[in-house]
């Protein structure tokens, strides 16, 4: 069976990142193929994938969870078809659970070696009460605790128990029986998504599951801004400063007056990354914007 690891996480706490560092660290040797799921209009992950590294399949179409299967199964079997891969590495949507997703790739007959949470360190206090974020957490076999540069070994500690106390609570359970499907869980504490090995050695392989549970709907909103004209970098930044709090995320690929390139922007919870260049790209410029609701 074809293994696959699935990234799930609340938006912004480091599933691309993470997934690019493991297809790097752990997978360089590997076929492998990787699916993103961009629930905004333009994908920003793809496209920082595939500068970055390999092979990428966009689900462009609303999250894997509610377009289901049709889709899904058709990606998947172009992926297989067209690059033949021996791992397959899943980014769930931050605004959907992974649970459904779970399903579908072991009905697909694909072996899920283990569902990785990111979990922002830094920013868990403005999203712990969310309840896509907690069933997220219970969703997962492994927790990473990331973003660790951040905080201090104390709060990381806290962090650690909090996670834990979620996961025992939302931890998808059969239908049918009451009883929880997952049975263990591992904590990781680290930043950029840097694991150890052993994840991807199959310890955390799951048992095939079976039966669906309740999930939330989508608490989020997504918007586009088509930027039409190159735009000062200092405005920019500004602009960013002063979004409404509810805007949690901003992320896109923008073109700057006296700038070569176009840019990948990237902010989540106020919090603006130097902007990367991207030489060879030549699509739209273009911020997405996501709101809580
Ligand atoms: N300081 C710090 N920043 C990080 C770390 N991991 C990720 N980031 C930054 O956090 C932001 C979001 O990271 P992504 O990997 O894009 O997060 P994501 O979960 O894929 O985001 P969505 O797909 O939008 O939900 C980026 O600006 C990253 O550079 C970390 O460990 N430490
Ligand atoms: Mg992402």
């Amino acid at each position: 069976m074809l293994p696959v690891f699935v990234f799930t996480g609340f938006l912004g706490s480091g599933k691309t990142t993470t997934l690019l560092n493991c297809a790097r660290e752990h997978f360089s040797n590997r076929r492998t193929a990787v699916i993103v799921n961009e629930l905004g209009e333009v994908g920003v992950d793809g496209k920082l994938l595939k500068n970055a590294y390999s092979e990428v399949l966009e689900l462009p179409e609303g999250c894997i969870c509610c377009t289901l299967h049709a889709e899904f199964e058709r990606a998947i079997g172009e992926i297989r078809e067209k690059y033949d891969p021996e791992v397959l590495l899943v980014e769930t949507s931050g605004g959907a659970v992974p649970f459904p997703v779970v399903i579908s790739l072991q009905s697909l007959g694909f072996s899920v070696e283990a569902v990785i949470c990111l979990i922002d360190s830094k920013n868990f206090d403005r999203y712990r009460e969310d309840s896509t974020a907690r069933y997220q957490i219970g969703g997962s076999n492994v927790l990473v605790l990331n973003k660790s540069d951040l905080v201090s070994e104390e709060r990381l500690v806290e962090l650690e128990r909090e996670a834990l106390d979620i996961w025992n609570l939302y931890r998808p359970v059969n239908a049918f029986t009451g009883e929880p499907y997952y049975t263990k869980v591992k904590v990781y504490k680290t930043s950029y998504g840097r694991l150890p090995s052993e994840v991807f050695e199959g310890s955390y392989t799951l048992p095939e599951l079976r039966g669906l549970v309740e999930h939330p709907s989508h608490g989020f909103k997504h918007r586009v801004a088509n930027l039409l004209t190159p735009v000062d970098y200092e405005e920019l930044v500004q602009r960013l400063r002063s979004l409404p709090e509810k805007v949690i995320r901003a992320k896109g690929i923008v073109r700057l007056k006296n700038h070569p390139y176009p840019v990948i922007i990237n902010y989540s919870f106020g919090h603006i990354d130097s902007p990367i260049e991207i030489k060879d790209y030549d699509g739209p410029s273009f911020l997405v914007l996501i709101e809580s609701l």
